[in-house]
């Protein structure tokens, strides 16, 4: 994994040919990157919500979690009371998640390569869905054994304000907004940027009404 440093470089928010935009040393927005795939993507989170639903998950702190949550791939990201971390079996089903589909891998490990990301194999995939009211405060992603490895996010549905933070929580965020059919990629020195998302506005999506969801690819183990 390179950590992004022999991707593109490109000014502030300003898309190249390949539509990646940086917003960050190592972090890229592909506006639009899924294009026509995002209604065979939804319908494979829906045949996979069928296997692992969506669930509201609760912190440690007790609080449930505003988006709801389910994963495919070898390992999904878990809380409850008792701690949070990768689990090779769903808790509510007590079986293995959904395996990852190759439509999504393939369209993460592409988006990771247009990003400057070589050889990016996630075996984890979050599945967040939000509806409006709902947020996701600031926070790291570090539960996942090395952050060498990129992470990817696909964006669908209604568009939302991500919150791109610092490297301390106190950092004041810059607000991207992300779309339906965007990806996001980072690694490298924004790897382990806090980050989030504004609260949902309502609105009405032609392909999933009411709803946002987010699905971040990631390599756990
Ligand atoms: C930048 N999801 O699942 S995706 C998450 O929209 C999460 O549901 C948000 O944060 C969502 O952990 C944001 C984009 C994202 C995700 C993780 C990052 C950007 C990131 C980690 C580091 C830096
Ligand atoms: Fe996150």
């Amino acid at each position: 994994m390179t950590g992004g440093a022999d991707g593109p470089r490109l000014p502030l928010d300003e898309p190249a040919a390949g539509g990646a935009a940086a917003i960050g040393p190592g972090a890229w927005v592909l506006r639009g990157f899924l294009g026509a795939r995002a209604s065979d993507i939804l319908g494979e989170i829906e045949r996979m919500a069928k296997i692992s639903p969506f669930r509201h998950m609760a912190t440690p702190g007790g609080k449930a979690i505003g988006a709801a949550m389910t994963n495919c791939g070898d390992f999904g990201w878990v809380s409850d009371r008792r701690g949070y971390g990768y689990a090779a079996l769903d808790p509510l089903t007590g079986a293995a998640w959904p395996k990852m589909p190759a439509l999504l891998r393939d369209l993460a490990v592409g988006a990771a390569e247009a990003a400057g990301f070589h050889a990016f194999a996630p075996d984890a995939c979050l599945i967040n869905a939000y509806a409006p009211g709902t947020k996701m405060a600031l926070h790291q992603d570090r539960d996942e054994r090395d952050f060498d490895a990129p992470i990817v996010s696909f964006s669908l549905g209604l568009p939302v304000v991500f919150l791109w933070g610092g490297m301390a929580r106190r950092d004041r965020p810059a607000r991207v907004v992300l779309r339906h059919g965007d990806v996001l990629a980072w690694g490298g020195a924004d790897r382990l940027r806090f980050h989030g998302v504004d609260v949902l506005k309502p609105g009405d999506h032609p392909l999933l009404g009411a709803r946002r969801i987010n699905l971040t690819f990631r390599r756990a183990r």
